[in-house]
């Protein structure tokens, strides 16, 4: 059996429309999986919609809609985004569905049967915005002098009858796995923050409430709702089949990854392993928090009006440009600034003229001197060696890069290979050759349209559209193009006909300039 890959993206609560953050999560996860797909591997990308809540209650009833009706309407939103981002996820779930409710319920019944959970009462702080229980010594005093969550939510005073999870319990176990599984959670930074939380002690968690209703029922006591958390987590076994523990559940889980933003780590390297490890189920194998994104250095948020719409992104920029910013702008991990300024400058000097120039250059070239076919190489200098080295090479540094969900330095590695090859082209002049020494000039077009080649294959988890076309004008055939087809064994084949080539990043036009040209 080949190796499998199960990485799995938040899913997102239905109260409002999908916006850059969310698009953000989910790019990452889409690269990887298109990553480990050229690699070879069986991948499962899952993504979905968390419905269920007081949060999804609150937001439909201030819409005048039943819940499910407005859950139905707004995860369509969601859905309607994979196909704008070209995201490749091989399933969608949400929390309202049978298959769901099956999983989540039989996961309350084991942590049950196993002695995990009690009745009991929640006298405290509760954050519907967060969805989240808060601690006295947790909250601080907000603008007006009302107490406020760690995130700025506000909070409530919560008392009512509740079922507990034993988390208190759990401390060292978890103490204990995070030291067995030193890369669970990463980055560094947000490990040693968990650790810290985990140290500090952990009390009971509150696991269902009586106050609403749009949830999924405990077994055997209706008058309690599940807590929403407890019931969205279940998703990732559910999508594997569980309560089914053997077929696609034996085959993907445990997780390879989820991806979250910072702001729910907690959930998921500290409550979901306990629950887990409770039910007697193995726990993820890795959590990786990503940072937060700014719009021109403002907190993104409906009050403040500078929610970015990931669609009047791709309308304005283009899709892969778009893809390509999000994860090339800041260390992966970090928190990152959307600006127009920054948007443009990269898609012109490294999209524009660093890539689409080398391309449409080479091509150029060929379509020219080389009667439009890949040129027949004759012995290679060092430099051509050497070029063609460093792009073959690409693939281990990709590998390690991307295992460490770092995005930046993939493409950093990939740039710096495009930057080494407008370098040579330069060095080698290869327009000045085609008098002196048509031979040579035919050598320094195929070692380039060669390191093209690997460019293009291995950029293509992050612009899949436009690699494609730029492997499209090498005349590389579709099942060419995995990862197992990079290296010398398997180059162009000199004679090969090549289409007209045509550029495949456009710069940036400022509308008006457009208008006026
Ligand atoms: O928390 N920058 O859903 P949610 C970067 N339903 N990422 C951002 C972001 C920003 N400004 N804003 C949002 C929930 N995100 C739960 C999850 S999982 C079992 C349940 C991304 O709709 C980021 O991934 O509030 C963050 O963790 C997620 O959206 C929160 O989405």
């Amino acid at each position: 059996m080949s190796r499998s890959y199960y990485v799995t993206t938040p899913i997102y609560y239905v109260n409002d429309k999908p916006h850059i953050g969310h698009a953000y999560t989910t790019l990452a996860c889409d690269v990887l999986a298109r990553f480990k797909r050229l690699d070879g591997y069986d991948v499962m990308f899952l993504t979905g919609t968390d419905e269920h809540g007081q949060k999804v209650e609150a937001a439909a009833a201030a819409a005048g809609v039943d819940p499910q009706s407005f859950t139905d309407k707004v995860s369509q939103n969601f859905r309607d985004l994979l196909g704008v981002m070209n995201y490749s996820n091989d399933d969608f779930i949400r929390t309202t569905e049978q298959r769901h409710v099956v999983s989540v319920q039989d996961l309350w019944r084991r942590l049950k049967d196993n002695g995990h959970i009690y009745l009991g009462s929640y006298a405290g702080w509760y954050s519907v915005r967060d969805e989240a229980f808060y601690t006295e010594t947790e909250l601080t005093k907000g603008p007006n002098g009302q107490k406020i969550a760690p995130s700025g939510a506000p909070v409530e005073w919560v008392e009512e009858p509740s079922y507990f999870f034993d988390l208190s319990k759990w401390q060292d176990r978890l103490l204990e796995f995070y030291e067995a599984n030193p890369d669970f959670i990463a980055p560094e930074s947000r490990r040693n923050e968990v650790l810290s939380f985990v140290r500090g002690g952990l009390k009971d968690l509150s696991v269902s409430r009586t106050s609403f209703k749009w949830g999924i029922p405990v077994p055997g006591d209706d008058a309690h709702i599940m807590y929403v958390w407890l019931d969205a987590l279940t998703n990732y076994i559910t999508a594997v089949g569980y309560p089914d523990t053997e077929g696609a559940y034996a085959r993907w889980w445990p997780a390879d990854l989820h991806m979250v933003g910072k702001d729910i780590l907690r959930f998921h390297a500290v409550y979901w392993p306990a629950f887990l490890m409770g039910a007697g189920l193995a726990p993820p194998k890795r959590v990786f928090a990503h940072g937060w994104w700014t719009n021109e250095g403002q907190k993104i948020s409906k009050s403040l009006g500078n929610v970015i719409d990931p669609l009047q992104l791709v309308e304005t920029y283009g899709l892969d440009q778009v893809r390509y910013f999000l994860l090339r702008e800041v260390p992966f991990g970090n928190d990152g600034d959307f600006s127009h300024k920054a948007m443009v400058a990269r898609m012109n000097s490294e999209l524009a003229n660093d890539l689409g120039n080398l391309s449409q250059r080479v091509l150029s070239m060929i379509a020219k001197n080389c009667e439009a076919k890949v040129p027949q190489p004759g012995a290679l200098t060092p430099a051509d060696e050497a070029l063609l080295e460093a792009a073959e090479g690409l693939l281990d540094a990709l590998r390690a890069a991307y295992d460490a969900q770092a995005f930046h330095r993939a493409l950093d590695a990939v740039f710096d290979v495009v930057g080494r090859a407008n370098r040579y082209v330069d060095e080698q002049a290869p327009w000045a050759l085609r008098k002196t020494d048509p031979a040579r000039m035919a050598t320094v077009l195929y070692t380039l349209a060669e390191t093209i080649r690997h460019v293009a294959i291995l950029l293509q988890p992050v612009m899949p559209g436009s690699c494609a076309r730029m492997l499209d004008q090498l005349a590389l055939a579709e099942d060419a193009r995995t990862f197992d087809r990079l290296g010398a064994a398997h180059r162009l084949v000199p004679g090969t006909p090549l289409p007209k080539p045509q550029g495949v990043f456009p710069r940036w036009v400022a509308p008006e300039a457009e208008a006026t040209s």
